[in-house]
């Protein structure tokens, strides 16, 4: 494996201000410049995460940049293009072509699509850690509305089984893109008779998993990225545990900024209450959390590090969260692994220790279910978290993400949400 040597804290702190600082563009902070020279969502938000106790200023200019792309709608894009480098992405703003749709900001090209609705957990992270309380509290009062309407566009567009739960209508809206829980659902779909790629035209292979994606963008795009064709045509639509279990904590978080802003926390609260009921009801089956693909009316027999996103949720039952602790720390994911969290459990087919998203540990996923355990007080779950997480970064580097058993990196270097991740658990050696 490569190793580096043994870097301690201030050295690892200032390594990854380094990183941020050459992935910045000014206001935004990119992934990582050569594979993904744009802004993307959660990727964004994580660093705000990250700054939050360090400098409340940086991370509100983060979280603004990333809400400058709204819709008007109240969607919160996955990509705010950089127009510095609009080709160097496929799919970039011709294929999106955001700017012909009149729910679209003017001034800047977004897909059309979400990621995980994390933005007012980070925003609630930002006001918790602030020491600057000014700053903080204007930050609170003018992002505050966004993530209202972001909010009720989960709930009235997006809920498409009609349960309670917000569907994602493309892998890439769940951020865990290649996971083995969409294998189904995408191999489902009609078959797609032209290659959509990225490589050289003698490398296509036309209807890999990569063309369908292009297929499900090309289908939302073109009916005008309309809800009601998301409702009765889009074929693809799924109730993921991470992306509901992360909204439940972002309206938890809303209740606690309400009063901040002036506002009622009531119906934030209602909302949450509403997402446990519905994750309970319908994602929950043999003891973890699954994903429901609706259009096939099944839920997945896979389990992944998704699975444990609702254990974010302060007010899940301590039966549920007992038995999500024991899948966490069994052979299944972290007993079997040298190194937290296997994105995909790893006695299922499907786990493969090198490919994206079906196999590999992540830092970003890492502080979410760390975050989980601390919600819940397991400190022991969140040490273990917090230490093996530092551990990765300081023997491979912030890399995109890590081989689960040996700890090698994996993916883009210099990586933004791992970067700023480790100086948030850089800077939380004891708080739960
Ligand atoms: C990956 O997703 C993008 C599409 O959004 C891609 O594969 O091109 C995922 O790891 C996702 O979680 C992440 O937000 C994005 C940028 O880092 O890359």
């Amino acid at each position: 494996m490569e190793s580096r040597a043994a870097v301690d804290d201030a050295a690892l702190g200032r390594e990854a201000w380094s990183v941020l600082d050459a992935n910045s563009t000014g206001a935004a902070t990119v992934p990582a410049p050569g594979l993904y020279p744009h802004q993307w969502n959660w990727d964004s938000t994580f660093v705000a995460i990250g700054l939050a106790r360090w400098d409340t200023r940086r991370a509100g200019t983060e979280l603004l940049s990333l809400l400058a792309g709204q819709w008007h709608t109240g969607m919160v894009p996955h990509i705010v293009f950089q127009p510095a480098h609009e080709e160097v992405y496929f799919p970039g703003p011709a294929i999106w072509r955001s700017t012909e749709h009149r729910a679209a900001p003017h001034g800047v090209c977004t897909s059309g699509l979400t990621q995980p609705p994390l933005q007012a957990l980070a925003l609630w992270w930002v006001w918790r850690h602030a020491a600057d309380r000014d700053t903080a509290a204007a930050l609170v009062r003018r992002i505050y509305p966004m993530l209202v309407a972001q909010h009720g566009y989960l709930t009235t567009s997006r809920d498409l089984g009609g349960g309670g739960l917000a569907a994602i209508v493309h892998p890439w809206e769940s951020g865990m893109d290649d996971s083995p829980v969409w294998d189904a659902p995408l191999e489902a779909l009609p078959p797609v008779r032209r290659a959509y790629r990225r490589e050289e035209p003698s490398q296509w292979q036309p209807d890999s998993h990569h063309d369908r994606y292009m297929a499900l963008v090309l289908g939302y795009r073109d009916s005008g990225y309309d809800p009601a064709y998301l409702r009765d045509e889009h074929p693809f639509a799924v109730e993921d545990p991470m992306f509901n279990g992360i909204w439940l904590a972002s309206c938890q978080a809303l209740a606690e900024l309400a009063p901040v802003a002036g506002a009622d926390a009531g119906p934030h609260r209602e909302a949450a209450e509403r997402i446990r009921a519905a994750l309970l009801d319908r994602l929950w089956a043999d003891g973890a959390f699954r994903v429901r693909d609706l259009r096939a009316g099944r839920l997945s027999s896979i389990r992944t590090v998704g699975s444990f996103g609702p254990m974010l949720d302060a007010g899940l039952p301590a039966d549920r969260v007992a038995e999500l602790v024991v899948t966490l720390e069994s052979a299944s994911f972290m007993g079997a692994a040298g190194y937290p969290v296997p994105s995909c459990e790893i006695r299922a087919p499907q786990f493969d220790r090198s490919c994206y998203w079906r196999g590999p540990s992540w830092v970003n996923t890492n502080w979410l279910l760390r975050r989980a355990a601390a919600v819940h007080g397991l400190a022991g779950l969140v040490r273990v978290l917090g230490s093996q997480t530092l551990r990765l970064v300081r023997q491979a580097g912030f890399r995109e993400c890590f081989d689960p058993f040996d700890g090698s990196g994996r993916g883009s270097r210099d990586f933004s949400w791992s970067a700023a991740l480790t100086l948030d658990l850089l800077a939380d050696t004891v708080e739960c």
